[in-house]
């Protein structure tokens, strides 16, 4: 600092009081000024959504003050940055995680207490930030979360949707959609940037003009969209780091458009402005498929453009030669997305920072990577070349011409194998010539990530097969992980306190391996009894929540058999379904001595279908027809329970896990990529019933078969076992339980029948058929008699919990950071 600035800076600091406080009373003062000045309410009479907002701002306080710090400190020490783009970030409530992170929840308990309110009743207030559908988003919010408690200098980028995931309304069994409009009761955790906004345009034409002896290429776009930047402090764990979510709203542009004031149709010209704002509306709701919706693909490219522009401005802050750029900065896309980040990299340094197209390209190829999530080319998202020539002009040429250097590589090595070439193109010619957003990525990024070890089994042998005998040195895989400060430290406070006195300490939350210790004392009586009453709690209070969701009753003294996640006919929960029939009749048919040796089950499901998803929206309904009738059959008394929980989103989790016992992750094997529910339910001493799928193939090496319930056919059998599902019948107990259904047993026969017909008739795609006897053995020879031996049961749990060290994503962000973006920690020493 110069000596003027100083003087400023020390004059400035001297006018605050220091950093805020965080004694019981500074903070009741602070939540009550802000109960008067920011939420306006009177501090004599305020309920709880107003000290719920109120104790938000409080938090914010605290994590902007840190924001600062962090970011002061990155500017100055200069590190490699990671930029992580995602267009979905499923991030939850923000309250009791922050409160946690900054190590002062339970001053705010206290405090709070003293002013006659309960800090959980107020966490209760805030609404989910369901800025995502599923898997991927989670991911996103998971790194986040590591990201800062690891100390990497890195920000996020995304769209700030101001439609969330649609909330699921169940009407007489069927899902209904309703808008998440989860603005319409503010935002305590974002800050409007207004001067960090920049101009993303769309359409219009290319020219090309004279430029220093040669030609360049002018972009005159056709509209233009104004981005404004929303800023949500993401504070780690155990440190000072406060790192940046920074989420792009759309705006009409002041860069208005003469044409449309020329009609003198002044109203109708504004109006017609205004719709600059629907490109950040709304979240698409499928988590599998978005082929060639405009509005999806100007989402994209409006939070790239923007998000390239910032990065590219905080670059020029401080450097002057781009031969630094891929030292400073690193450009992970989750999933191919964010991959026009890659042609407007390559737009930007070329038509505006006229860099030479090679020196440009040399760049690209050193600055991203990306992370794939799927597992079938169906998954693989096209844009039609019409629709990005139209919206997106000048990209259009730019992929086109680092598709031509790509094609004359591809020569090269494979000679003139058109079915090659035509594979691998980035265009993919056909009925609708398109885009490969997918080939794009791999082409441009000099590492793709798989997810789990067995997926990028499947990318190098299926997915991107051609790919790898090209670049086999391109294709690595992380194995997921989920943030322990949600899924335990937040979500089951209770298993916390006994994990942190069992092990003696609390190092384990930014330390995952260290749970490993708990394999010592997994016999020992007094642990067993501790942690059995904690899970006793996490029960009661979820059949609590049952009741109060559902109307319905349960005992705490059943198993509680959990599926939640999205609704998909490869995740099974059809499976599940035709097994709580088969668990069903059985009951039904059996003598009053067998009754007796019965465990009672609550079977418990819940997810989202994708609005436009049919199968699995019957699926939903056949949920609750079966459970009508089994809940209201006196026959079965408390034996079985079907309950369907509504809106299941990461709130519902954090309270649905921790008071499971068993949870089911039973996707046909090759079809999940990773999984992240079983790491969840993992974490908090949850049995697993689970295919060998995806990332729990790496649960079992780590907790050992006998700790959970393995069942079903194996990755490399599934293609034949396909051919075979088609030439043989199925077995009589899953052809009778599908009977049962066909004939209406359950009614809504008509309804069903075609869900019938997914599975019979040789079209069993997903193997229910094949996968059935295992999984009734896995359910009731394994499941059912173990819960039965209690202390065994409480053992496995504990090594269940003991064993999930190594699915912290802090272990995924780390390989990430020195595996794939090169960054290392910064960490701000205030
Ligand atoms: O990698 C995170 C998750 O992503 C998905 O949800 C996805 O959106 N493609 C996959 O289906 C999961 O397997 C994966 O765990």
């Amino acid at each position: 600092e110069s000596g003027e600035g100083k003087a400023k800076a020390e004059r400035m600091f001297s006018l605050m009081d220091g950093f805020l406080k965080n004694d019981p009373i500074s903070l009741q003062k602070d939540i009550l000024d802000h109960v008067e000045y920011t939420v306006a309410r009177s501090r004599f009479s305020f309920d709880d959504f107003e000290a719920y907002q109120a104790l938000s701002h409080s938090v914010r306080d605290r994590l902007i003050e840190r924001w600062h710090d962090t970011h002061a400190y990155f500017k100055r020490k200069d590190p490699k940055r990671l930029y992580f783009l995602s267009l979905e970030f499923l991030m939850g409530r923000s309250l009791s995680n922050s409160a946690i992170n900054l190590g002062i929840r339970d001053q705010y308990a206290d405090a709070l207490n003293q002013l006659g309110f309960e800090f959980e009743v107020l966490a209760e207030q805030e609404g989910d930030a369901a800025q995502g559908n599923g898997g991927l988003a989670r991911f996103s919010a998971c790194h986040m979360d590591s990201l800062a408690t690891m100390d990497f200098p890195a920000w996020g980028y995304g769209l700030r949707y101001q439609y969330g995931l649609f909330r699921q309304v169940i009407l007489d069994g069927f899902q209904h959609e309703q808008p998440d409009y989860w603005l319409n009761f503010g935002n305590p955790w974002e800050t409007e940037r207004i001067p960090v906004s920049y101009a993303v345009k769309f359409y219009g034409t290319v020219e090309e003009k004279d430029f220093n002896g040669g030609k360049c290429k002018v972009w005159v776009p056709g509209e233009t969209v104004e981005a404004v930047a929303y800023d949500n402090p993401i504070p780690g764990y155990g440190t000072r780091n406060t790192i940046n979510l920074r989420l792009w709203s759309a705006k009409p542009s002041d860069l208005y458009d003469m044409e449309s004031y020329d009609t003198g149709d002044y109203i109708n010209a504004v109006i017609n402005r205004q719709k600059a704002e629907t490109i950040s509306s709304v979240l698409y709701p499928d988590d599998r498929s978005y082929q060639g919706k405009e509005l999806r693909l100007k989402q994209q490219y409006f939070f790239v453009s923007a998000s390239v522009q910032d990065i590219i401005r905080r670059f020029k802050d401080s450097h002057n030669d781009f031969n630094q750029f891929p030292e400073k900065v690193a450009l992970q896309l989750n999933d191919t997305h964010p991959s026009l980040a890659i042609p407007e990299v390559m737009r930007v340094l070329v038509d505006e920072e006229l860099l030479s197209w090679k020196q440009a390209w040399d760049i690209v190829c050193k600055i991203f990577s990306c992370t794939t999530h799927t597992v079938v080319p169906e998954g693989l998202e096209k844009i039609p070349v019409d629709l990005l020539g139209s919206v997106l002009p000048r990209h259009l040429q730019i992929i086109f011409d680092i598709n031509l250097s790509f094609v004359e590589e591809l020569k090269k090595h494979f000679g003139l194998d058109f079915n090659r070439l035509s594979r691998m193109s980035i265009v993919e010619e056909g009925a609708v010539k398109s885009i490969r957003m997918a080939n794009l990525s791999i082409v441009c990024c000099h590492t793709v990530n798989g997810v789990s070890r067995v997926h990028l089994d499947i990318l190098k042998t299926k997915v991107f097969k051609d790919f790898y005998e090209l670049w086999p040195q391109k294709f690595h895989y992380k194995t997921n992980g989920v943030t322990q400060r949600r899924w335990l430290v937040v979500s089951n406070p209770g298993l916390c306190g006994l994990i942190s006195k069992w092990l003696g300490t609390d190092a384990w939350i930014r330390d995952m391996d260290l749970l490993m210790g708990l394999r010592d004392h997994a016999v020992d009586a007094e642990l067993q009894q501790e942690w059995k009453m904690v899970r006793r709690i996490n029960k009661i209070r979820l059949a609590e929540f049952i009741e109060a969701m559902t109307g319905m009753k349960v005992s705490p003294d059943a198993m509680f058999d959990v599926q939640i996640k999205r609704i998909h006919e490869y995740k099974r929960q059809l499976l599940n379904i035709l097994g709580i029939i088969y668990r069903y009749d059985c009951i039904k048919n059996m003598k009053e001595s067998d009754r007796r040796k019965v465990v009672p089950r609550v079977c418990i499901i819940g997810g989202k279908a994708a609005p436009g998803y049919k199968m699995a929206k019957k699926i939903i309904k056949l949920c609750h027809a079966v459970g009508e009738t089994i809940n209201n059959d006196s026959d079965i008394g408390d034996l079985l329970k079907l309950v369907f929980i509504p809106d299941y989103n990461v709130s519902v989790a954090e309270l649905v896990i921790p008071g499971s016992d068993i949870s089911q992750h039973i996707s046909t094997a090759g079809h999940e990529a990773s999984g992240t529910g079983s790491m969840k339910f993992l974490m908090n001493g949850c049995l697993l019933l689970a295919t060998a799928d995806g990332a729990t193939i790496e649960i079992i090496e780590e907790i050992g078969e006998d700790n959970m319930f393995l069942f079903g056919a194996k990755v490399h059998e599934v293609p034949k076992l396909r051919e075979k599902a088609q030439n043989h019948g199925m077995p009589l107990q899953f052809a009778r339980a599908l009977k049962m259904v066909r004939d209406g047993y359950f009614d809504y026969e008509d309804y069903f029948k075609s869900l019938c017909d997914s599975i019979e008739g040789g079209g069993d795609f997903y193997l229910l058929g094949n996968d059935f006897a295992s999984y009734l053995e896995a359910q009731q020879a394994a499941a059912d008699k173990a819960f039965v031996d209690q202390e065994r049961w409480t053992k496995m749990s504990i090594l269940s919990t003991a064993g999930s060290g190594r699915f912290s994503s802090d272990r995924t962000v780390g390989e990430y950071a020195h595996q794939t973006w090169g960054i290392e920690p910064c960490r701000c020493p205030f």
